[in-house]
């Protein structure tokens, strides 16, 4: 009898950090295999391997992250309460290993993510735009201190904190690898000229084609972006359109039933001359990073001027405008995980 009480509270606590983790199933009451198949975080990991799309593939302990420079950041607004983490930027460590670019693709980086594992074989991408300093910048971290002490055993000598993002999800624990890839197939080159509609297809039920008057259709929101001019002043423009969120939600994204799998997921955004951007799951979906990507029709209350063409991607938080896609051809679902 005691046994079984104390089994019922495991259940319940452990279905309780499943749903505080930003997991998509917020039931209650869980099945004893759900905890036999997925336990929370893994066996605990003393390294992980840096591989794919590198110049350099390594294995990271804790002496080889704790000879980067070290970052820390403090958590507030997720489900883990307020703590100061400290460890090497992801961003460093993927320097380190030398990420390998397409020289022919302008930007190619800016289509590049990061794929990163659990010892559970759970996995979450991050985009290099989220962390390119030149782009959003997020101070993303291999953590290996919590509170000024190592991590907790439960969570091994490596975890992944992704500041910004509102739900745990994408906090790796028990790190084991980090895959840099590409969303193949590179898009046909075209040339830029003006679009008036663009698809939006892959992984989704209801594919489907948005011109202006579709675009206007849906609910409409707004923007305000800071940016730099040539002569370094600050310019601020206004962009309506709809939430790149929004979208999605209608086409249907079709996520497996597996914990959280927007968080491996991708949009390839394709303009009419072959130019793309990668954005990923974890960086729009409103639990996670929340950043309002927007396909924008109207700049300051005006159609887009005629060479950006009558849609374009805005992301807020982006420094340079790379991901700025204009001209929009189409929006591709894509898996990250395969
Ligand atoms: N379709 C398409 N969109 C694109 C590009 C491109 O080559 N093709 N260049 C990007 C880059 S690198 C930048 S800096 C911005 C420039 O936007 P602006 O002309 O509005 O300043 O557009 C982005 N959007
Ligand atoms: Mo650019």
């Amino acid at each position: 009898m005691r046994h079984t009480s104390r089994a019922l509270l495991l259940l319940v606590i452990l279905s309780t950090l499943f749903a505080a983790c930003g997991s998509t199933t917020t039931t209650t009451t869980a099945k004893p295999t759900t905890v036999a198949t997925a336990p929370a975080f893994g066996k605990p990991s003393t390294s992980f391997q840096l591989t794919g799309l590198v110049q350099h593939t390594a294995t990271f302990t804790l002496a080889t992250l704790q000879a980067l420079p070290k970052v820390t950041v403090t958590t507030t607004t997720t489900p883990l309460g307020q703590h100061t983490f400290g460890g090497a930027l992801l961003y460093s460590l993927l320097q380190q290993g030398g990420i390998v670019t397409n020289s022919t693709r302008k930007n190619d980086i800016l289509r590049k993510l990061a794929l990163i594992s659990g010892t559970d074989g759970y996995s979450v991408a991050i985009s290099m735009g989220e962390i390119l300093p030149t782009f959003a910048n997020k101070q993303i971290i291999v953590a290996y201190e919590e509170d000024s002490k190592p991590l907790p055993q439960a969570d091994g000598f490596a975890r992944l904190i992704v500041p910004g993002d509102m739900f745990a999800g994408r906090y790796i624990s028990n790190v084991a690898q980090i895959d840099v890839r590409s969303p193949g197939p590179l898009p046909k080159l075209g040339t830029a000229t003006p679009t008036s509609a663009f698809y939006l297809l892959g992984l989704v039920t209801n594919p489907a084609k948005y011109d202006l008057t579709a675009l206007k259709a849906l609910k409409a929101t707004t923007v305000t972006i800071q940016s730099q001019d040539q002569s370094g002043k600050t310019v601020t423009t206004t962009y309506s359109g709809v939430l790149l969120n929004d979208l999605l939600q209608q086409a249907i994204v079709q996520v497996k039933k597996t914990k959280n799998d927007i968080l491996r997921k991708g949009i390839v955004v394709v303009g009419s001359d072959g130019y793309s951007a990668l954005v990923v799951g974890g960086e729009i979906d409103p639990k996670f990073g929340n950043v309002q990507a927007l396909i924008a029709f109207e700049q300051n209350g005006q159609p887009l001027p005629q060479a950006d063409g009558y849609a374009r991607l805005i992301i807020p938080g982006d420094q340079h405008l790379g991901r700025f896609v204009s001209n929009l051809r189409e929006l591709q679902v894509v898996e990250l995980a395969a």
